[in-house]
């Protein structure tokens, strides 16, 4: 029989032996890692094949492409995500972004985003990746028109939630969606890997419930010049996301 008296130092002896070597004993906890918002496939390394019928294609694992367009995926195996495969890219691996019309000129043969959406309790400092661009100058059918590469960041709560609008068919204008938004336009070609960022500090101490991640190839066109849409290309790589606290 134990004297009542000793229970808890035997109670806190046992604790320490139990709970920590003998290097770390000394050492404060470390804070708990917000685990729930690491981005899901950040790096791109992970894809599923798709056959449908004749057609075959690859998915990123976890990702979303907008289905506004997605019977275009089953009879033609074209759309917006793709898998890209290349020595500069981490693990070999990362994702393009690909928005292309038919060469007959008149169909749309990929829309033009692509989102994640997940719980995330915790909203970080930063969203960091790497990007290749293409999609303005000389390139496409109507080379005076100019695309646009845009990273969208929307922190959400389950009282106001991103809507199906935002992640399928909204461009990401911030007059679109509403809330902790924030937007990244990237405007300037690169054939090589270049590193962007997105900076979340003034969202820091607000909640969150859920966060989304849109990638957008967003269509350029002269506003009078009654040049349709979607005439011309643009191609984006993105590999390594992720959110630093
Ligand atoms: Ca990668």
């Amino acid at each position: 029989m134990i004297n009542k008296t000793l229970k808890p130092v035997i109670f806190f002896t046992l604790l320490i032996f139990t709970s920590c070597s003998d290097d770390d004993c000394t050492e404060a906890p470390t804070e708990p890692v917000a685990e729930q918002c690491d981005i899901p496939n950040a790096s791109f390394d992970n894809f599923s094949t798709i056959t449908e019928g004749s057609v075959t294609y690859d998915l990123p694992d976890e990702w979303t492409e907008s289905n506004a367009l997605a019977f275009l995926r089953g009879s033609t195996g074209n759309g917006f995500f793709n898998k890209y495969e290349g020595s500069d890219a981490s693990n070999g691996l990362a994702l393009k972004l690909k928005r292309s019309h038919h060469p007959d000129g008149n169909t749309i043969e990929s829309f033009q985003k692509g989102y994640i959406h997940y719980a995330c309790n915790q909203i970080p400092k930063k969203l960091k990746g790497r990007y290749k661009f293409r999609g303005a100058g000389d390139f496409g059918t109507y080379p005076e028109i100019t695309d646009t590469l845009r990273v969208v960041v929307k922190f959400s709560s389950s009282t106001n939630q991103v809507s199906m609008r935002e992640l399928e068919l909204s461009d990401g204008r911030s007059e679109e969606m509403s809330g902790n938004v924030k937007i990244l336009d990237i405007t300037s070609e690169t054939d090589i890997f270049q590193d962007f960022e997105l900076d979340f500090t003034e969202f820091i101490d607000q909640s969150s419930d859920l966060v989304s991640i849109h990638l957008i190839l967003k269509q350029g066109r002269f506003a009078d010049a009654g040049i349709p849409l979607s005439f011309n290309f643009a191609n984006a790589v993105i590999d390594d996301l992720e959110f630093e606290y």
